[in-house]
């Protein structure tokens, strides 16, 4: 035989081999908790997004209905970094990115969306109605008006508008860590606390479906047409249902960097807690990033299949939200960089 053919003789019988060969062990998922229904979302936006999941949640529906609706509300606040109220990008647009992803894999996300009030609806309808997982652009809104959404007036909120103005000063792309945290906002808080956050949002409901979901404005004073993390599936958000779920907020470049969610999931399937989980993928984006790991701000939540919820971030400042009752409990994330 040719030396060649033996080659592919030989490789052939390897990858034979590789395909019968037993997969490493893999502890097996316990079976979802039932009867218990959890929602857990990002910063403090959580405690009202929380409520409006929790009026479906609470009585026994959906959790898709749950992260939909719990995330509209703080698309409908006038916030810094979710819905129309939003930043805009560097030409002084407003521009949405958002995903869903339910309990039996299926997904929709909408990137660089421009004049809807509810880009989450609209990443449902790509979902439920389309056969594609991710409209952008000009074709998104095209879609969500087709499907009935009314297109908004092109216009900033007094405050982002102010931002704006102070940001073309300088032009300078510079995100501001924490943002997002009410609190912590260079100029305090816009218009109160638990109002204006970028929000990602995971629940289980009493049947044990676990869903989630993620909308924002991205970051501030963005490249025209960058899009982040959050409309990805895998970065922004990600849902297994044997394993539990888990979402990103932060430098969405530095999410899609490690497949941020999907990378949580998985280390949820080898056993981690949803906390380790998030701790660990917090981990690697820290050695990749090095010294300019402080520059950023990346936090993960997670929700395993068992109803145990756990958050981490790169840096302090960073809060989640939990409810298992109607009242939501606000929490301060553990983070890596002390
Ligand atoms: C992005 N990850 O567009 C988003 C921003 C964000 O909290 O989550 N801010 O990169």
């Amino acid at each position: 035989m040719s030396s060649r053919r033996k080659f592919l003789h030989t490789s052939a019988a390897g990858l034979a081999g590789l395909a019968a060969a037993p997969l490493a062990a893999v502890a097996l998922p316990a079976a979802p908790a039932v009867g218990k229904p959890i929602v857990i979302s990002t910063w403090d936006a959580g405690v009202n997004a929380n409520k409006g999941a929790w009026k479906i949640l609470g009585p026994g529906g959906y959790a898709l209905d749950a992260v939909e609706a719990g995330v509209m509300v703080t698309e409908a606040e006038q916030g810094c970094c979710v819905g129309l109220g939003g930043n805009p990008d560097r030409d002084g647009v407003v521009t949405l990115d958002a995903c869903i992803m339910d309990e039996k894999f299926n997904c929709g996300g909408v990137a660089a969306l421009e004049r809807i009030k509810h880009p989450i609806s609209v990443a449902r309808r790509v979902m439920e109605r389309t056969p594609h997982v991710l409209l952008v652009g000009e074709g998104a809104q095209q879609f969500a008006v087709a499907q009935g959404f009314p297109l908004e007036p092109r216009k900033l909120s007094a405050d982002a508008e102010k931002a704006y103005k102070k940001w073309l000063e300088t032009s300078q792309y510079k995100p501001v860590v924490n943002i997002e945290n009410s609190k912590s906002r260079p100029n305090g808080p816009v218009g109160g606390p638990q109002n204006h956050d970028t929000i990602a949002m995971l629940a289980m409901d009493a049947q044990g479906r676990i869903c989630g979901s993620c909308t924002t404005s991205g970051m501030a004073f963005k490249m025209r047409g960058r899009v982040g993390d959050s409309p990805l599936i895998g970065s922004g958000l990600f849902v297994d249902p044997a394993v539990g779920a888990a979402a990103a907020t932060g430098q969405g470049e530095d999410v899609v960097r490690i497949a941020g969610a999907h990378t949580v999931v998985e280390l949820m399937r080898q056993g981690r807690s949803p906390q380790a989980a998030c701790q660990e993928a917090i981990g690697r984006i820290a050695a990749i990033k090095g010294v300019k790991a402080k520059d950023i701000q990346v936090a993960f939540i997670a929700l395993n299949n068992q109803g145990q919820t756990g958050a981490y971030a790169l840096q302090k400042g960073f809060n989640f939200t939990v409810s298992t009752t109607d009242t939501p409990v606000l929490r301060d994330s553990e983070f890596l960089l002390k």
